[in-house]
């Protein structure tokens, strides 16, 4: 290629990326009355920098390559900060070592650019060998905290085992989402620990946890549930009693795994909860997300639990390279009452929804409790439709 016509696939490089950052999204139909989707993902690997990926130097490299490819962004924690929305994406290489990065927008729902460069994570004595799915808290103490998960070879296994992993919570916090202080990793009696949440606010004085002890890494089932536990300290986390607070159903969306989402919201009823849940198929593992309701005065004590599903992988998010997942790690509460959802689909793109907290509430309160037999959804369904026939024979319907 000729300097001439590197430049100018250089521009047009550039321009594309513009466009793609610049394209209005638009909302979709309504799903069930509950949220809307939007037609556009709002972070892909394509809005990734340019300059994050290619040598723009013609001498070192003359045929304008990706020198440092990227895999997929997805799975992002988020904050508003005054006027602004943030995504701290989880940005996957083509290596499979996957970071932060600052995706900053005026909306919220389009228009997310990344800051020139990714967050650089300071690590503990330990080290990192891949950093992931990182959980964005304003907490009442005044800072901002990033739980993620820290994984590292397990040290445990016998010497050729190249696949054993180690996951633990990373701690760091930040005031202005640039700078940031590492703490300890936290300490549960858990061999295993990803999806870890701080709540907002001090439960007892004390620094309260949502927590998902596992025994073995990858192993489904091996986890008892989403469990809760207090730390006097968050420089050196510890929680000494764990106890599980949302545990796996057989026949359920979470019958093998769940894990919770971003940190809850406080509504007038509760806190307001998002999770995922993992059921197995003949296809493999199916990553639901799914909501509930917590008790003011006891965060970790749910008081409303719907049955089934807030949101399952539809369209083009069924595909990707772990197939048919969505996963939740930040959602942001608008001013207005408005709430979005950001959601990763199949470890690749991230996507956001639109509802409002008043919604939510009424759909996580009014929801039947999964019946758990299929007799009982029958006894559900039939009141449905008795109270509806009352309903349609007065208005003249059906
Ligand atoms: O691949 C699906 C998800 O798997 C993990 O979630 P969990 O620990 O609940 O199984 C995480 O690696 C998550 O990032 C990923 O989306």
């Amino acid at each position: 290629m000729d300097k001439e016509t590197f430049e100018k696939k250089v521009n047009q490089l550039f321009k594309n990326h513009r466009e793609l950052i610049e394209r209005k999204n638009e909302e979709l139909e309504e799903t069930r009355g509950i949220f809307h989707r939007y037609k556009y993902p709002v972070l892909t690997r394509e809005h990734v920098p340019v300059f994050w990926r290619y040598d723009l130097n013609y001498e070192t490299n003359p045929h304008l390559m990706e020198r440092l490819g990227i895999n997929s962004v997805f799975n992002s924690g988020a904050i508003k900060l005054d006027s602004k929305f943030y995504l701290l994406a989880r940005v996957e290489g083509l290596d499979r070592k996957s970071f932060f990065a600052v995706a900053e927008s005026p909306t919220g729902v389009d228009r997310f650019e990344f800051w020139d460069y990714p967050i650089v994570m300071p690590e503990t004595d330990r080290g990192d060998v891949n950093v992931y799915d990182i959980r964005v808290v304003k907490h009442e103490d005044g800072w901002i905290y990033g739980l993620f998960c820290s994984e590292r070879k397990d040290p445990d296994v016998p010497e050729g085992d190249t696949t054993s992993a180690n996951a633990q919570t990373g701690i760091a916090r930040t005031r202005d989402l640039k700078t940031w202080e590492r703490l300890d990793d936290l300490k549960t009696k858990s061999p295993q620990q990803r999806n870890v949440v701080l709540h907002p606010e001090f439960v007892d004085g004390k620094y309260a946890f949502y927590t998902r002890p596992m025994k073995r890494f990858l192993e489904a089932k091996s986890g008892g549930g989403i469990g809760w536990g207090l730390s006097d300290s968050i420089e050196h986390a510890e929680i000494k009693d764990e106890i599980i607070v949302e545990e796996l159903r057989y026949h359920t969306i979470s019958e093998i795994k769940n894990g919770l989402g971003p940190a809850p919201i406080k509504t007038k009823e509760g806190w307001l909860h998002l999770a995922h849940g993992v059921r197995g198929t003949a296809a493999g593992l199916r990553y639901v997300l799914y909501s509930f309701l917590t008790d003011l005065e006891h965060p970790g004590k749910i008081i409303y639990r719907p049955g089934g599903y807030l949101i399952a992988p539809r369209g083009e998010e069924r595909v990707g390279d772990v197939s048919n997942v969505v996963f939740s790690n930040g959602w942001i509460p608008l001013d207005n009452g408005g709430l979005l959802i950001y959601y990763g689909s199949s470890d690749t793109k991230t996507h956001v929804a639109k509802t409002t907290v008043e919604k939510l509430v009424d759909y996580v309160k009014n929801t039947p409790e999964d019946g758990r037999r299929s007799p009982l959804c029958v006894q559900q369904r039939t009141a449905l439709i008795d109270k509806n026939m009352k309903v349609m024979k007065e208005k003249g319907i059906g």
